[in-house]
């Protein structure tokens, strides 16, 4: 009890789940299925760096250039060097959930 951990805000691993990758969420303002995604990051306390696709320009671009879609939500997953990009609000929920040990 008592003892100060130092957590990076970057690193959804911060949770103590033992998981060091980085998440970005591309989202719209608009979209239902991202308040989805959003609610459950926010009740769990997850680190997601939030990107806007219509607000900012360069995170449309990201997101169409790697997935060839405009769809969101679609989570960015960057872990050990590697990227990988995930559509669907219930399998990025889903996802959340199994690796970070909150289902
Ligand atoms: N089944 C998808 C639905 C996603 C979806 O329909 N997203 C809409 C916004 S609410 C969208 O991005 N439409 C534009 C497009 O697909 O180009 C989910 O649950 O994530």
């Amino acid at each position: 009890m008592g003892k100060m951990t130092t957590v990076s805000s970057e690193r959804a691993g911060s949770d103590q789940s033992g998981v060091d990758a980085t998440y970005q969420l591309y989202k719209t303002d608009l979209c239902g299925f991202c308040f989805r995604v959003r609610g459950f990051i926010d009740e769990r306390g997850l680190q997601v760096t939030l990107r806007d696709i219509q607000r900012e320009g360069e995170a449309f671009r990201e997101l169409l250039k790697a997935t060839g879609r405009a769809t969101v939500p679609c989570l960015r997953i960057e872990e050990a060097g590697q990227v990988r990009w995930m559509h669907e609000s219930m399998d990025i929920i889903t996802f959340l959930a199994q690796r970070h040990g909150l289902a």
